[in-house]
């Protein structure tokens, strides 16, 4: 393409795009094309590969293909395969409650916090129950930080505390009172047996019961959470993946000045 002008090509590939039903992209706009790999609880045969392609046509895929597969153990085969997908969703429709503030970055974030707050914010991080995930609430309060993000040990104007990982809810509030914290974060990421469901709710429920939920801004974040569940089990706020530190800092530094 140049000079602003699309080509005959472009124009059509444009016009066959309808957003009220968007399906996967692969060569050509609206294919369907599609790459999924699962396990079957079966030994590595032709039956077993017949048996994928079923499955992925029931799944809602046309032109099922294995396109690699191989015996995990005795029993189990794992596939790679390929199908178009007979599905589409209506994109127009669709709404993700988003974590309301403005990024900024370390300078901007600390520069907000003298101006607006004058003082500190006290920051206890954790990884909670049986969770021994470290990296995720490390890549958040580390002062080195992570992908080019500064950590929240880093910044001038936060005291940050990272507890670490198979920290009990009764530890993390009883940390977080004895250093008076603002804020409170905690990372999950196993979620086998909704187990971090039941964390969560768990601290919610004690900083209740102790009259401190609403002194405390409290946030949660891991690969499986998002705002919108964040809010459903009672924080204020849920990071997902590919959040930072800028992200999370300016959320609760400008949510601290708005309670003032
Ligand atoms: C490293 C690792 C381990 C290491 C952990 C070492 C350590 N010190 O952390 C070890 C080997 C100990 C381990 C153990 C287990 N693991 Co593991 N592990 C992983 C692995 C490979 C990487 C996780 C990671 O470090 N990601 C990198 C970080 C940076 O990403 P992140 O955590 O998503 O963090 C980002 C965001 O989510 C967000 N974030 C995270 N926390 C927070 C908190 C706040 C407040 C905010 C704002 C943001 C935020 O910001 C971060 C930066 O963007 C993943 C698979 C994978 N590739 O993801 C499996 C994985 C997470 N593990 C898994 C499992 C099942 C286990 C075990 C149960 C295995 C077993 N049967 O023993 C045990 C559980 C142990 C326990 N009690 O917790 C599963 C979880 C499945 C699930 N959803 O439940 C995964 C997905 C592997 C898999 N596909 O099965 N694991």
């Amino acid at each position: 393409m140049s000079g602003g002008l699309y080509s005959m090509e472009e124009k059509d590939f444009d016009r066959s795009l309808d957003l009220t039903k968007v399906k996967p992209y692969g060569d050509t706009m609206n294919d369907g094309k599609t790459q999924i790999s699962f396990t079957l609880p079966v030994p590595c045969n032709d039956e077993a590969i017949e048996a994928a392609k079923q499955l992925l046509k029931k799944m809602g895929f046309e032109n099922p293909q294995i396109v690699y597969y191989k015996e995990l153990t005795k029993g189990f085969t794992f596939f790679n395969c390929y199908g178009s997908s007979i599905h589409t969703v209506d994109y127009t429709l669709i709404k993700v409650p988003k974590v309301e503030s403005t990024v900024m970055d370390m300078h901007e974030t600390d520069q907000f916090i003298k101006e607006n707050l004058g003082r500190k914010i006290v920051v206890v991080g954790a990884s909670t129950g049986t969770d021994a995930h470290t990296v995720g609430i490390d890549a958040i309060m580390n002062m080195k930080g992570y992908a080019g993000h500064y950590g929240l040990e880093r910044y001038e104007m936060i005291d940050a505390y990272n507890l670490g990982s198979q920290v009990t809810n009764e530890d993390f509030i009883a940390k977080a009172i004895e250093l008076n914290a603002d804020v409170l974060l905690v990372s999950q990421t196993v979620t086998q047996k909704d187990v971090h469901i039941k964390n969560l709710t768990e601290l919610v429920e004690m900083l209740e019961a102790d009259g401190l939920r609403n002194k405390m801004i409290l946030i949660c974040g891991g690969p499986r959470l998002s705002h919108e569940l964040a809010k459903e089990l009672g924080f204020d706020a849920g990071f997902g993946m590919n959040s930072y530190a800028d992200n999370v800092a300016s959320y609760f530094s400008q949510e601290l000045v708005n309670r003032i």
